[in-house]
């Protein structure tokens, strides 16, 4: 099956799949919507999220809008990933893997529906932004509408080589945007600090709308130098068509719904945030630059596309966790050459990163768990790791009363613990307090390098001696904690009957 051409394609997929509500009620962007949604996360089980396409958005000025709202749409469940995908469940994985290792470069096209509509600079002072109905994310606390799920297009100024990142954008007028990077390492961060040391502006181009594998890339943190519009190729299995921007040096995706052109400048910066978090907390105010948009173009009738962030779990920490996971799993099976892994697990509720579990092959040599553990970690560097586990191949590694379980049988904490350094993140408010990251501007302050932070490895592996006992071969681990009288009977009673219960018959 060819993938989708456009987000309106995929959008129809997800109504015949029963997956997206259609709301024609009217609702204020600035107070309701965003909350509405959240409470699905709260509520429901995750395969019965859906999809939100809101129809009729009004403003806390009473003011209506033309143009519909798309809010977890690409990541509300495992489900709706797969759909964005365009494989089965079980697929993802593969599919992911693939991409990484055979990324599909973009292929670039004379025009494309994305530039159906232009706005140029001086329009754009006026209306600008303004023609779009863009969500307050946590009314009451976020001090502005953000876009969420804006993916940044620049290019290193050194090689020419593309970064595409999805970063948040603070609506500061109709034609200014503050951005969040969260450290110098952020790859758009390198490219403008390159800029700011050659002394001119760092060109740039946000998408929105385009279709589910150019979002599934941006959000991922891929090594620098990797172009993730060739990740999104990957995932779609053929190039994303892409054409020339209107007013930069820069390409984006041809059916996308809408693009804004524009300048980070380098010689100054604002104060951006606050903005309700991922980890719960409200980030605090600190320093970014502040994007100055030239042009704007769209598709006639376009969709804007919100992410449902803040506190887990949410649709972003569910595409967040895909793509996190399945980098994870890359560098220990292939870059690692690691064939007892089977699979990586991410727990939402650990910010898509914190915690993180690799399910093993039983009888894996101790020292290929350490060497797995440690390809995990990456060296620390672009990923939240904190506490990584290797667990035996019977433990569903979701399921965190399993992973307890399996920690607290197995390890012997003198042997089966290491720590590794890494690179301090301002999120982490563990390393870092908010009060000394609010004094700072996060793209050129070297936080981590004046903070220390650590990975906790855990073997979790059962020991077995040199002949092999206590191997799961011969000792049948529980596999669910339940309290199932006959599901007992059936692990135990084998075993007792076979010893002939001697203490018993003699008493
Ligand atoms: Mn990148």
């Amino acid at each position: 099956m060819p993938y989708y051409h456009d987000l309106r394609e995929y959008i129809a997929t997800l109504e015949s799949q029963g997956k997206l509500r259609r709301i024609q009620a009217e609702i204020n962007k600035d107070t309701e919507l965003h909350p509405l949604v959240r409470w699905q996360f709260r509520g429901l089980e995750e395969a019965e999220r859906k999809a939100f396409l809101f129809e009729k958005v009004v403003d806390g000025r009473g003011r209506r809008y033309s143009i519909p709202v798309l809010v977890a749409g690409l990541a509300a469940s495992k489900d709706i990933y797969a759909l964005g995908m365009r494989c089965a469940h079980h697929e993802i994985t593969q599919r992911w893997s693939e991409a990484q290792l055979h990324p599909i470069s973009p292929r670039l096209v004379a025009s494309g529906p994305v530039q159906e509509e232009i706005h140029g600079e001086d329009e754009i002072k006026s209306a600008g932004l303004d023609e779009f109905p863009i969500p307050i994310s946590t009314p009451g606390y976020d001090n502005a509408p953000y876009l969420t799920a804006a993916h940044w297009i620049t290019k290193d100024p050194e090689t020419g080589v593309r970064n595409m990142g999805n970063y948040r954008g603070q609506v500061k007028a109709t034609n200014r945007l503050g951005i969040y990077c969260v450290s110098p390492d952020t790859h758009l961060a390198i490219h403008w600090n390159k800029c700011r040391k050659m002394g001119r502006p760092l060109e740039t181009a946000l998408v929105i709308g385009a279709v589910p594998a150019v979002s599934y890339a941006a959000v991922a943190k891929v090594p620098y130098g990797f172009d993730e519009l060739s990740l999104a190729g990957g995932i779609a299995g053929e190039p994303i068509e892409v054409v020339r921007c209107k007013t930069v040096d820069l390409e984006v995706p041809a059916t996308a719904e809408i693009v804004i052109e524009g300048i980070l400048p380098t010689d100054f910066m604002e104060p951006e945030g606050p903005f309700g978090e991922a980890h719960g907390y409200m980030a605090v105010r600190s320093w970014g630059p502040c994007f100055a948009a030239r042009c704007i173009t769209h598709r006639k009738n376009p969709t804007w596309v919100s992410f449902l962030s803040q506190f887990t779990p949410s649709e972003s920490s569910k595409i967040k966790q895909v793509a996190r996971e399945n980098i994870v799993y890359k560098r220990v099976r292939y870059d690692a050459g690691i064939e007892e892994l089977k699979e990586v697990a991410l727990i939402e509720m650990a910010n898509s990163g914190r915690w993180c579990v690799l399910r093993m092959a039983h009888g894996t040599p101790r020292e290929q768990v350490w060497r797995a553990l440690e390809a995990a970690t990456g060296e620390g560097k672009g990923l939240s790791l904190k506490i990584v586990i290797a667990v035996d191949e019977d433990i569903d590694p979701y399921n965190t009363e399993l992973v307890v379980w399996a920690m607290s049988a197995a390890i012997r904490p003198h042997e089966d613990l290491r720590v590794v350094k890494k690179l301090a993140n301002v999120h982490d408010y563990s390393s870092v307090a908010p009060g000394e990251r609010a004094a700072v501007a996060p793209m050129i302050s070297p936080v981590a390098k004046t903070h220390e932070a650590s990975i906790l490895l855990i073997n979790g592996m059962r020991h077995q001696d040199s002949r092999g006992i206590h191997s799961a071969h011969q000792w049948n681990a529980p596999r669910s904690l339940s309290p199932d009288i006959a599901a007992a009977e059936e692990i135990y009673g084998a075993g007792q009957r076979d010893l002939g219960r001697p203490g018993l018959a003699s008493a």
